[in-house]
C-alpha cells in the first residue's frame, strides 16, 4: 500500500475494483465516502457483484469474474487512444509502458466486452472520468489477488496508475486494503515461505546478514538445515529454498515423494492462528489432515480442525491467548505501528504466542541462539526487545526507526496528529507520521519522521519524501532503468541514481560525514561493499539522506516484470472458465514445478467441465462474521445476525431451476465436494453466478458434525463451508489460492 486511508481525503476520484469494504472495511469506507462528499470525487466500483460498496458508488461496472487485466487493458485502450496518458511522468519515472502500450491496442472495445462483458461505452467514461479527475486513488483487495494470475491483475491496477501519473502524488497512489490488523506487520517479518524479515530473500548474503544482527554463527544456522544434491550432483543447503507457502500444504503431505524437491514428504503440520476452512480444497485437506504424523493447532478457538478429519490421535490443541491478552506493536495495511497494551491477563491455561514458540525453542534446544538478544521473563519474552531487534535489522524498508520508545509516544499523543495528513502538529511528537509508516529510515535516535506517502518527490526524504527504487539494475535492454530529470525535492543529486553503497558515498566525497563508530561498522560487514541495507550502524542511510538521496536509489517503476512469467500482464482464463471459446484465445500456463511442488495450470484448463458446471462461483465476506468463523460465530450477539450459510442465487437462475428464497440447495464442484446451503435469491449476482460466505464451518457434505467439537467449544452457529466445494488454482508468482472464480452446479436439495 503506497499511501495511507487518510490520504484518500485528498483524492479527486476513487477506482475501487475487487474490494467490498462495506463489509470488509467499514471504518475505512468513511474516508472514500469522505472524498466522495468533500470533493465531489466519482466513485468507480469495478465487481462482479453488486455489493453493499456498490450501492454507493456513481459508476458500477459489473466485470465477469476473473477478467480484471482485459477490463483495465480496455480503459487504457481509451486513455491511448485520446493522448490523456501523462508523457512526462512515463519518461521520467516508467520504464517499459511503450510493451503494455502494445498489449493494450489488442483491447479494443469489442474485444474487452466479448471477454468482460462489460460495454465499451462504459468504459470509456470511467477512463474519462480517471482522466479528467487526477489524483485518484486505486484501491483493490482480494477479488483482484485471488486467481491464478493474480499478480498480472495487480500489475495491471499498478500500470493504470502509472500510465496517467498518479503514483507518488497526494491524493494518488495504490492502496490495497489488507486483511487483519497485523498482516502488512506479519508479511515484513519473514512469514512468507521465500524470504528472511524484511525482504532480504534467502540467498547466503541475506542469511548473513541476519546471524549478524542475531549474534549468531552463520555456520550454526547453515547446521540447522538439510544438505540435498542439486541436478549437477552438487551439495545444495535447503537453507536457500523457498518453503512451501500454506496454500500448498495439502500437496505437500498427498504428492509423490519423487515429484517433491525436498528429502521428505511434510509429516507434520502446525497452524498458528490459522482456521482450515479457510483454505480451497478442503476434501484434499481432510484426506491430507488424516495421513500427517502430527497435527498441532495454536489457538483460542479449536476451529474447524476439529471436525474436518476422522483421526483419533496425534492431534494438540494449545490454547493461544488473544491480542487482548498481550501487548506488542502491529503494522497496518499504510506501514504505520502502533504499540498495543494488554487489557487483561491471559484466561484459563492459554499462552500468549510468543511464549509458546519460547517453550518450543527451549524442547527443541535452540531457546539461547533465539532469544539471545531478547530478554526472558520466567518463559514470557520481552515483547520491547523483540521489536528492538526488529529494528536493528529490517534496513531494507526503513523498519528501524519506530523503537518502542516512540511508538509509545505516539499512542499517549494521538491528539496531537492532524487526521488527514498523519502528522503530528507541535506536542511531543511535532513533525512524525502518526506510527512511523515505514520506511522510518536511520536509527531511532536520527529521528525520521516515517513516510506516509511513498514516491512522492515533492517532499526532502528527510521530510518523508522518496522517489522510485532502484532495485533492478541500472539498465535494461539499452535503456536506462534510472529516474530521469526527476529526483526528490532537496537532493544535491540531480538525476536518477544506483542504490547507496559504501564505494558510492567515498565516490561522491560524502564519506566524510560518517562518525567513526559508523565507519567502522560498515569495515567491519564488507568494506566499501557495504551498503544502505547490511551497514548495521544506519550510517550510510543516515549521510545519504542528509544530502537529500534516498538510500535505496532513485530509478523508474518498472511497467514490465521480467522475471515474472508474464512480463506484460496478459489475460489467460480461470481454469475453471465457463467460456470454451475464451480459453483457445487466452489459455493457462503449462503446468510446471515451483517451490518444491508440481503445479498444474493446462491438465486443468484442458478439461471441459463447463456444460456439467454451467455456473461461476465466487467467494467472499460478510461484515458480522471474520476468516474461518469460529471465533465470530461463537460470539452470540454476532451469530444472531447470520444463522445460515448461505448462495446468492440470481432469481432468474432460481426460478428455471424451480427454487425458492430459503430453501435448502446443493452445490456441486467439478472436484467432486459438495455443500447443502440455503438460497438467497438476489440480483446482486448476475446470471449464471453464485457467491457464498466463506466463514461458516462445522458441517461437511451436508453432515452437521456439532459432536465433534470439545464440550462445551462449539460455536453457536455451524454451516458448510464454501472451501469444500472451491477447486484447485494458484497465482503463477505467490501461490496465492484461487478463491474467487471457479464452476459449480446448483441443484434443488
Ligand atoms: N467483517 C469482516 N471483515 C474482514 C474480513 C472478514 O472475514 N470479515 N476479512 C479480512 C481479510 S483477511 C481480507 S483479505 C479483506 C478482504 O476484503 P475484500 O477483498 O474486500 O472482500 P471479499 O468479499 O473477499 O472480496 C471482495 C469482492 O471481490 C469480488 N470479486 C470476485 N471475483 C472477482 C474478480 O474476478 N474481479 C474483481 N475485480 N472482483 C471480484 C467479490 O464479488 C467481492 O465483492 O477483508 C478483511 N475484513
Ligand atoms: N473461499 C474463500 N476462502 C478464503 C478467502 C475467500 O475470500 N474465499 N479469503 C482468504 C483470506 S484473504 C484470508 S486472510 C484467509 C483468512 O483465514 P485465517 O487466517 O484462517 O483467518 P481467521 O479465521 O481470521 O483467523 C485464524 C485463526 O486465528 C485465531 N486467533 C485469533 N487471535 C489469535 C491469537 O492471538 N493467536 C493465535 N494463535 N490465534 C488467534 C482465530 O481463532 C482463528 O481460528 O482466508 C482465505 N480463504
Ligand atoms: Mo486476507
Amino acid at each position: 500500500m503506497t499511501y495511507s486511508y487518510n490520504d484518500i481525503h485528498n483524492s479527486r476520484a476513487i477506482f475501487l475494483i475487487g474490494g467490498n469494504p462495506a463489509e470488509a472495511h467499514p471504518v475505512s469506507l468513511l474516508h472514500l465516502l469522505r472524498a466522495k462528499e468533500v470533493n465531489n470525487a466519482p466513485f468507480i466500483v469495478c465487481d462482479p457483484r453488486f455489493t453493499r460498496t456498490a450501492a454507493h458508488a456513481d459508476e458500477y461496472v459489473r466485470l465477469r469474474s476473473g477478467t480484471d487485466v482485459a477490463l483495465i487493458w480496455g480503459i487504457l485502450w481509451h486513455v491511448f487512444e485520446n493522448g490523456w496518458e501523462d508523457k512526462d511522468f512515463i519518461r521520467q519515472r516508467v520504464w517499459g509502458m511503450d510493451q503494455v502500450k502494445a498489449e493494450v491496442a489488442k483491447w479494443t472495445p469489442e474485444e474487452v466486452e466479448r471477454v468482460t462483458g462489460v460495454p465499451g461505452s462504459q468504459l470509456k467514461r470511467v477512463a474519462r472520468t480517471l482522466a479528467n479527475n487526477r489524483p485518484f486513488t486505486i484501491i483493490w483487495c482480494m477479488g483482484g489477488t485471488q486467481h491464478h494470475i493474480g499478480n498480472n491483475n495487480v500489475r495491471a491496477y499498478c500500470n493504470l496508475g502509472l500510465a496517467l501519473g498518479v503514483i507518488g502524488t497526494s491524493g494518488g497512489g495504490t492502496n490495497i486494503f489488507r486483511g487483519h490488523d497485523n498482516v502488512q506487520g506479519a508479511t515484513d517479518v519473514g512469514g512468507g515461505n521465500d524470504t528472511l524479515p524484511g525482504y532480504y530473500g534467502l540467498i547466503e548474503g541475506a542469511w548473513k546478514h541476519w546471524a549478524r544482527v542475531w549474534g549468531v554463527e552463520y555456520d550454526y544456522i547453515l547446521g540447522r538445515f538439510a544438505t540435498v544434491k542439486d541436478k549437477e550432483g552438487k551439495d545444495e543447503s535447503m537453507s536457500t529454498k523457498a518453503g512451501m507457502p500454506v496454500s500448498r500444504w495439502i500437496d505437500g503431505v498427498l504428492e509423490a515423494k519423487e515429484n517433491i524437491d525436498q528429502p521428505d514428504n511434510l509429516r507434520a503440520m502446525i497452524y498458528q492462528g490459522h482456521a482450515p476452512n479457510s483454505q480451497t480444497r478442503m476434501t484434499d485437506m481432510k484426506e491430507a489432515m488424516e495421513k500427517l504424523d502430527l497435527l498441532v493447532v495454536i489457538d483460542p478457538y479449536p476451529t474447524v480442525s476439529a471436525i474436518l478429519h476422522d483421526r483419533t490421535d496425534g492431534v494438540y490443541l494449545l490454547p493461544a491467548a488473544t491480542q487482548f491478552e498481550t501487548v506488542g506493536s502491529v503494522t497496518a495495511s499504510n506501514r504505520s505501528l502502533q504499540w498495543r497494551e494488554k487489557v487483561m491477563e491471559p484466561m484459563f491455561e492459554c499462552k500468549t504466542d510468543q511464549e509458546i514458540i519460547y517453550l518450543f525453542a527451549q524442547k527443541l534446544g535452540f531457546a539461547d541462539e533465539l532469544f539471545k538478544n531478547i530478554a526472558v521473563n520466567g518463559t514470557e519474552p520481552v515483547v520491547e526487545d523483540i521489536l528492538r531487534e526488529i529494528n536493528r535489522g529490517m534496513w531494507t524498508i526503513g523498519y528501524t526507526g519506530q523503537s518502542p520508545e516512540r511508538l509509545k509516544l505516539h499512542m499517549a499523543n494521538q491528539y496531537t496528529f492532524d487526521r488527514t495528513t498523519l502528522r503530528a502538529v507541535g506536542g511531543p511528537a511535532d513533525g512524525d507520521y502518526y506510527g512511523l509508516p515505514w520506511p522510518c529510515w536511520g536509527t531511532p535516535e536520527m529521528k525520521h519522521p516515517g513516510t506516509a506517502n511513498l514516491y512522492d518527490t515533492s517532499l526532502p526524504v528527510a521530510d518523508g519524501g522518496l522517489c522510485f527504487r532502484a532495485n533492478f539494475g541500472v539498465e535494461r535492454d539499452g535503456q536506462n532503468l534510472l529516474a530521469e530529470d526527476s529526483w526528490p525535492v532537496g537532493s544535491e543529486i540531480e538525476d536518477g541514481y544506483p542504490e547507496f553503497t559504501m564505494a558510492m558515498l567515498k565516490e561522491l566525497g560524502w564519506d566524510g560525514d560518517l562518525t567513526a563508530e559508523e565507519r567502522s561498522a560498515i569495515e567491519a560487514v564488507a568494506g566499501d561493499k557495504t551498503n544502505w541495507k547490511t551497514d548495521l550502524s544506519g550510517g550510510i542511510q543516515r549521510v545519504a539522506i542528509a544530502h537529500g538521496c534516498a538510500p535505496f536509489g532513485n530509478a523508474k517503476a518498472r511497467s514490465v516484470v521480467w522475471n515474472f512469467p508474464d512480463p506484460v500482464p496478459l489475460h489467460r482464463e480461470p481454469l475453471y472458465s465457463p467460456r470454451r471459446d475464451l480459453v483457445a484465445d487466452y489459455p493457462t500456463y503449462e503446468d510446471r514445478k515451483f517451490w518444491r511442488l508440481p503445479v498444474l495450470y493446462k491438465t486443468i484448463q484442458d478439461q471441459d467441465f463447463s456444460t456439467d458446471f454451467p455456473t461461476i462461483l465466487t467467494s467472499g465476506r460478510l461484515v458480522e462474521y471474520e476468516g474461518g468463523g469460529d471465533e465470530t460465530r461463537s460470539n452470540p450477539w454476532l451469530a444472531e445476525l447470520q444463522q445460515d450459510m448461505f448462495v446468492e442465487i440470481n432469481p432468474y437462475d432460481a426460478n428455471n431451476k424451480g427454487i425458492r428464497d430459503g430453501e435448502m440447495v446443493w452445490i456441486h464442484s467439478p472436484e467432486g465436494g459438495k455443500v447443502n446451503v440455503m438460497a438467497l435469491l438476489t440480483d446482486r449476482v448476475g446470471r449464471g453466478v453464485a457467491f457464498m460466505p466463506f466463514h461458516f464451518g462445522g458441517w461437511y457434505q451436508g453432515e452437521d458434525r456439532r459432536s465433534r467439537y470439545p464440550s462445551g467449544a462449539d460455536p453457536y452457529v455451524l454451516g458448510e463451508s464454501v472451501n469444500t466445494v472451491t477447486t484447485y488454482g494458484y497465482d503463477s508468482v505467490t501461490q496465492m489460492q484461487e478463491t474467487k472464480t471457479t464452476l459449480c452446479r446448483i441443484e434443488k436439495a
